[in-house]
């Protein structure tokens, strides 16, 4: 059993454990990746809570999430092409600020927004 509070969460099968940096999504995706796990992607209002507390926590703002619409602009999907079973928009998401926003956030409050992929947010894995 592994160790996970105080900078993971599980929620199921699942767990969630912060990195406690910020990194650019590309980068945060690797990180993840070569620590054997992914981005979040979360599925359930359970497992999004969980996520949320997480993110609440270590108080370094926003986290990346999985979740890109490289593939068609509007059109979310998971790293292996498909489509969100559940979403958690904050109203008005997702806006493609400036046309140049594929990726997406989970911000303190649990709701998502869609953010450059260039940016810098809190790095979660999902295990
Ligand atoms: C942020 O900084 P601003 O207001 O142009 C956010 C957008 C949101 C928007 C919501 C990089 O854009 O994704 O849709 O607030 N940009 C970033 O008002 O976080
Ligand atoms: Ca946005």
């Amino acid at each position: 059993k592994v160790e996970i509070f105080p900078n993971g969460r599980g929620v199921g099968q699942k767990v969630f454990k912060s990195a406690g940096f910020l990194q650019s999504s590309y980068e945060a995706r690797q990180v993840c990746t070569q620590a054997g796990g992914q981005l979040p992607s979360p599925r359930s209002a359970a497992e999004n809570q969980a996520l949320q507390q997480l993110v609440h926590f270590e108080n370094k703002g926003a986290a990346f999430l999985s979740m890109t619409d490289f593939w068609k602009e509007g059109w979310f999907t998971y790293p292996g092409g498909a489509f969100l079973v559940y979403s958690n928009w904050a109203p008005g998401e997702p806006n493609d600020d400036s046309g140049r926003e594929d990726c997406v956030e989970i911000m303190a409050n649990g709701k998502w927004n869609d953010v450059p992929c260039g940016a810098n947010r809190l790095v979660i894995c999902e295990f």
